[in-house]
């Protein structure tokens, strides 16, 4: 079939093109405390570059053993290569390394049987970029935006038995997706979060969001909840503070209840959580909560109402060996680090990690800074990128709002102050407001470097402003960064969002100048001493923890590695200036008493 054709293809099968059964924020249900059954292990695997299997419709083909076949076939879904479900397929077979396009996922789904009056639905962690659900041969729906969650409803489609389960994924960078075709870290391709299947109840749980209530005090709580299905009430339970309260729903399931109560108040120091149930009709859902307040008042950041400094560093997902897969260790060893640094704060860098991050930090008292993967020339007057980019951040608070360590929601990274840009970024900036009033929003915004001074914009409509500088690299007259702090005078936080230098400490790297350990070392110093002065300046998290692994970086000191992690990429050896940044993290703590 030509390329044109492909469109009518859909059209004629579905009677919706492929991508118009969208699976977005809408379809997301309440995971939290629900059992789940794993499908991470093998799944069988293809690479189809030229899109074959949807012309072919590979999907539609039936198992059976090669033998019995009658027509001729480009693939086989049933046999084959495998790779295990979560992976990065850039990092299970060399040959697979720089793979840009689609590839199929194959797997069983035994069901002993499909009760009615149950819900069946499928959970995505993360598929990079595009992925493309089929059950027994159907199409169930087409999720796009790489590093959220996504959910798919089997229960129709679904029989007693043996099922197959396909997932086609696609990685390919184009001019209009979110992130577009030029960034700064590795295009990983594939289900590289993990995928489960949950068995509901037909009223289902889809939205539970619980945070002390904005005002003056701290001693109410408010709870919103979503319930898809005939319940007229839920019921909220926090038995630790004596909580139990029934929520009406109203005739679309929503509801909210505000109730009296006197929490101990989470903080980094002392990060306390709250179980959390609710429960409505058949259906229960539980959360592990903490209950605080962040605020903004002039150029000052307030948790639970005193002034805070934000000591933090900025980090990617990416890992030598495992790509973007992140596991418990990783993390663990990530907020190990993070506390020798002294830091109070990471950035999570530059799209949504792994939900587990956050969770994690909630327990071991880390701030977050959490972000959508609007980097760069972003196709900014394209209404479909929007809603794109939109739903990622929609996807992203609706899965993270009730992480008390998440403080920041940011709606972008480096984008040209043009009007394109201001008014996506700013109806990005006011959705995340109007779905979380609770949280900070911010961007990493540029200097005016013709200027000398921060201005920008997108800075009026954000509560904090985050600035990437880079002074001493990039930049190269370091005067310059003086001259800035002296001309400007923002009236709301600013934190710098990014600083730093390359550093190759391997067996070739150099003992002076650019790409030293040496050099990065005075960066460090020197944007300290600077920084230090400003009163405005509410925080930082220089770039970047650990090396990290990107395509374009290809000099003889990177050799496809960004080299400005404070460790190395085996996450292990620290440079020079990890100690320069947590002496002077250690001075801000104490100033606090
Ligand atoms: C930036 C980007 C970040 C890059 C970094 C660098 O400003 O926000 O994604 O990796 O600079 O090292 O150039």
């Amino acid at each position: 079939l030509a390329e044109n054709a492909l469109q009518a293809l859909h059209d004629e099968d579905y009677g919706v093109p492929f991508d118009t059964r969208s699976l977005n924020h809408r379809t997301m249900v309440f995971t939290g405390g629900r059992e789940a059954r794993s499908l991470d292990g093998d799944w069988t695997f293809c690479v189809d570059l030229l899109d074959t299997g949807l012309r072919q419709k590979w999907f539609t083909m039936t198992p059976m053993a090669a033998a019995e076949r009658t027509e001729p076939w480009d693939y086989d879904p049933y046999e084959g290569e495998t790779t295990p479900v979560p992976s990065c397929w850039a990092m299970v077979k060399e040959k697979w390394y720089f793979f840009e396009g689609s590839a199929w996922y194959t797997r069983p789904l035994d069901i002993a049987a499909v009760v009615p009056g149950r819900r069946y639905i499928l959970r995505v962690g993360a598929a990079q970029y595009d992925c493309k659900v089929f059950l027994n041969g159907r199409f169930i729906g087409n999720h796009l935006g790489g590093s959220t969650p996504f959910f798919a409803e089997l229960t129709d489609d679904l029989t007693a038995g043996r099922n197959w389960l396909m997932l086609m994924v696609n990685n390919t960078r184009t001019l209009t997706r979110v992130p577009m075709r030029n960034t700064d870290w590795f295009n990983y391709g594939g289900v590289y979060r993990e995928v489960a299947l949950y068995e509901t109840p037909a009223t289902v749980i889809r939205d539970l969001f619980v945070h002390l209530a904005p005002g003056e005090g701290f001693n109410r709580i408010r709870a919103a909840v979503a319930v898809e299905g005939d319940a007229v009430s839920a019921r909220l339970d926090i038995p630790e503070l004596g909580i139990s309260q029934a929520v009406a729903l109203d005739a679309d399931g929503t509801g909210t209840i505000e109730v009296e109560a006197e929490p101990r108040l989470w903080s980094p120091d002392d990060p306390k959580l709250y179980d959390v149930h609710l429960s409505a009709g058949d259906d229960r859902v539980s959360d592990r909560v903490g209950f605080r307040r962040i605020e903004r008042s002039g150029d000052t950041i307030l948790l639970n109402g005193a002034p805070l400094f934000l000591r933090g560093i900025s980090v990617h997902e990416d890992d030598a060996v495992l790509g973007k897969v992140t596991n418990d260790q990783d993390l663990r060893r990530r907020f190990a680090h993070a506390r020798a640094l002294n830091c109070n704060f990471l950035r999570l860098a530059h799209y949504p990690h792994h939900e587990r991050a956050a969770r994690l930090a909630d327990e071991l008292g880390f701030l977050l800074w959490e972000e959508i993967p609007v980097y760069w020339a972003i196709a900014f007057d394209n209404p479909a990128t929007y809603q794109d980019a939109e739903n990622q951040l929609l996807e992203l608070i609706k899965r993270d709002r009730n992480r008390a360590s998440v403080i920041i929601w940011s709606v972008g990274n480096e984008n040209p102050d043009t009007d394109a840009r201001l008014s996506f970024m700013r109806r990005l900036a006011e959705t995340a407001k109007a779905a979380d009033p609770t949280r900070l929003t911010s961007a990493a915004c540029l200097v005016n470097h013709a200027r000398k001074r921060i201005e920008d914009r997108l800075a009026d409509h954000i509560d904090v402003i985050g600035l990437n500088e880079y002074y001493g690299w990039y930049e190269e007259n370091f005067e310059d960064l003086e001259d800035i702090g002296r001309n400007s005078r923002p009236d709301k936080p600013v934190i710098i969002s990014e600083t730093g230098a390359d550093a190759d400490i391997g067996p070739n790297g150099p003992t002076q100048g650019l790409f030293s350990e040496t050099y990065m070392r005075a960066v460090y110093e020197k944007q300290i001493e600077t920084l230090r002065h400003l009163d405005y300046v509410k925080g930082m998290s220089p770039w970047i923890l650990y090396d990290f692994r990107v395509e374009r970086r290809q000099n003889v000191f990177q050799r496809g590695f960004n080299r400005k992690g404070l460790i190395a990429a085996d996450k292990t050896t620290r440079k020079a200036a990890f100690q320069v940044l947590a002496a002077y993290y250690a001075e801000r703590a104490a100033e606090r008493g």
